[in-house]
């Protein structure tokens, strides 16, 4: 009967995953939709607008008033939340919120929503999130403060990244230099809702806290120097960082007043989303990578040891059952595969057919550069598309050839930029809207060769949230809540076609070839 919830605050919504882990099921899942239901936060997709098309805030406000929300659906559809007995979830990366005190407990009323108790608490009236890429100047001040790009991926996993706390930390404290220095606390979107739910401030945990540029990941303390490049009296605005198995307390009494929580639930340390779906698909061993096809297509996986992607391109987080990650975005995802089939003409059938039957792996030798928009992995700052092949297939009149071209052109780059964690994956997991799409599992499975399963999992964030407050609360063992939790479907399994190796040597070393011919590997920094 002992039931766990899991929380995702992303950036369009907060939802919430209950499991039963007796039962070995999924009892109730619940969300909030930022913008269609909280319309008074004018956050259509989840942040504000600005006219600075490379500002994106968040008001923390709509995400507190999206607890208040779900919370109060969940009770509405019957559910008694005195069952729950912990919680844990997780945040989108790298959004920061800005406190001018602790949070307390003890001044909450249960009658006032919660949002208008945090209000006065903000030193900031919003945050910036990881859709934000203005933070240019202070990723280059960061790096060269520290000695340049090789020693911030040293470091932290990562080379200074716009979008990652540190170089917006540095942003405010750059332009509204009193609001920073009245900042008591900052938190990252993860730690800021475990802290609400704890009714204490609570501190960032490892997972999450990687994508900061400023956890030392040798010494998983924040790094000094990186403190020190960032902004004055930052190391005092942060706590201590914990592991992403710590019980950091229980449920406040605002939560067991209005909802009807038990006072003993334990609150487990939130981590950030891609952490927390690395558990939510049963992924943190080593050997098994995770492919999500979205508008822009992610891969990560559990790593040995904690290697840094040289090229820097790769992300190196927290793995929260232990050791770490990687990730790696490719901004070139969903857009790109559609504006190919636009461009010849095919509906999402016919592109299957057309990788199935009508052409073979390898593609004769054809190749294509895939960069519809901007890319970030590798950095290519202009939109780049370069056809290699016949006249035909340059021209688009060979619909097939192209439909495989840019869903091969994506595998051989999934596979070369993920090459730095030293693993070759045995099963990839397939997640995403494209993953519908047996043509490109074909492709990954081909050019990884490993087997391609697909989840039935929707929501892993979540998922993984109620599974890390299970095992660190519940102090049950993962293997028997993956078993139960995250069963992969045999019967959409992908298997790897073993004579397709071959033609993907030659098409492999003729990508790296023009990929670096582009300015791969001379690409200014973010
Ligand atoms: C990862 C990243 C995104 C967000 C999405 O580095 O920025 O995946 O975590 O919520």
């Amino acid at each position: 009967m002992p039931h766990y919830l899991g929380l995702d605050s992303s950036t369009q919504s907060l939802s919430a995953l209950v499991v039963d882990t007796d039962l070995g099921k999924v009892v109730l899942e619940e969300t909030v939709n930022f913008g269609a239901d909280l319309p008074e936060y004018s956050s259509p997709n989840g942040f504000l607008a600005n006219p600075d098309p490379k500002v994106k805030h968040s008001n923390p406000l709509m995400w507190v008033a999206a607890l208040d929300a779900l919370l109060s659906r969940m009770r509405a559809r019957g559910y008694d939340l005195g069952q729950v007995s912990a919680l844990s979830g997780a945040g989108q990366q790298h959004g920061s919120v800005y406190l001018r005190a602790p949070i307390p407990t003890p001044s909450w009323s249960a009658s006032v929503p919660l949002a208008d108790q945090v209000q006065p608490l903000l030193s900031r009236a919003s945050s910036p999130i990881w859709m934000d890429s203005s933070s240019g100047e202070e990723c280059g001040e960061i790096a060269s403060a520290v000695g340049g790009d090789d020693e911030v991926v040293r470091l932290t996993g990562s080379r200074a990244i716009e979008r990652f706390t540190g170089p917006q930390i540095r942003k405010f404290w750059k332009t509204e230099r009193e609001a920073y220095e009245a900042t008591h606390e900052i938190h990252l979107v993860s730690s800021f809702i475990a802290s609400l739910l704890a009714g204490r401030s609570v501190p960032i945990e490892y997972g999450d806290g990687a994508g900061m540029n400023l956890l030392d990941l040798n010494t998983l303390e924040w790094s000094p120097k990186l403190l020190r490049a960032t902004a004055p009296g930052l190391e005092g605005k942060l706590h201590a960082p914990v592991p992403s198995t710590t019980v950091v307390g229980s449920i406040a009494p605002y939560f067991v007043e209005k909802f009807g929580f038990s006072p003993n639930a334990a609150v487990v340390s939130f981590t950030g989303d891609n952490p927390s779906s690395l558990v939510g698909m049963g992924a943190t061993r080593p050997g098994t990578a995770v492919i999500s096809l979205g508008t822009s297509d992610t891969v990560f996986a559990a790593m040995r040891e904690p290697r840094t992607d040289p090229r820097g391109f790769g992300h190196v987080f927290g793995n929260p059952a232990g050791g770490f990650m990687c990730l790696i975005c490719f901004a070139n995802g969903s857009l790109s595969r559609e504006a190919v089939a636009e461009r010849v003409g095919l509906d999402w059938p016919a592109f299957e057919r057309a990788i199935l039957e009508q052409s073979r792996p390898g593609n004769g030798g054809r190749l294509m550069l895939p960069y519809f928009v901007p890319e970030m992995t590798p950095k290519i700052s202009r939109p780049a598309v370069r056809l290699f092949g016949d006249d035909d297939f340059r021209n688009y009149r060979d619909a097939a050839g192209a439909a495989r071209a840019i869903v091969e052109a994506q595998a051989l780059s999934m596979q070369r930029y993920s090459a730095f964690i030293g693993e070759t994956p045995r099963t990839v997991l397939a997640t995403g809207g494209a993953a519908k799409n047996r043509g490109i599992l074909q492709v990954i499975a081909d050019v990884f060769q490993a087997e391609v399963h697909t989840l039935s999992v929707s929501n892993s964030s979540a998922l993984g949230g109620a599974l890390r407050a299970a095992n660190a609360a519940g102090k049950l063992p993962w293997e028997g809540l993956f078993e139960r939790f995250v069963p992969t479907a045999a019967t959409k399994r992908v298997l790897p076609n073993p004579a397709a190796a071959h033609p993907y040597v030659s098409l492999r070393e003729r990508f790296a070839v023009e990929v670096e011919r582009l300015g791969e590997t001379s690409a200014p920094i973010a």
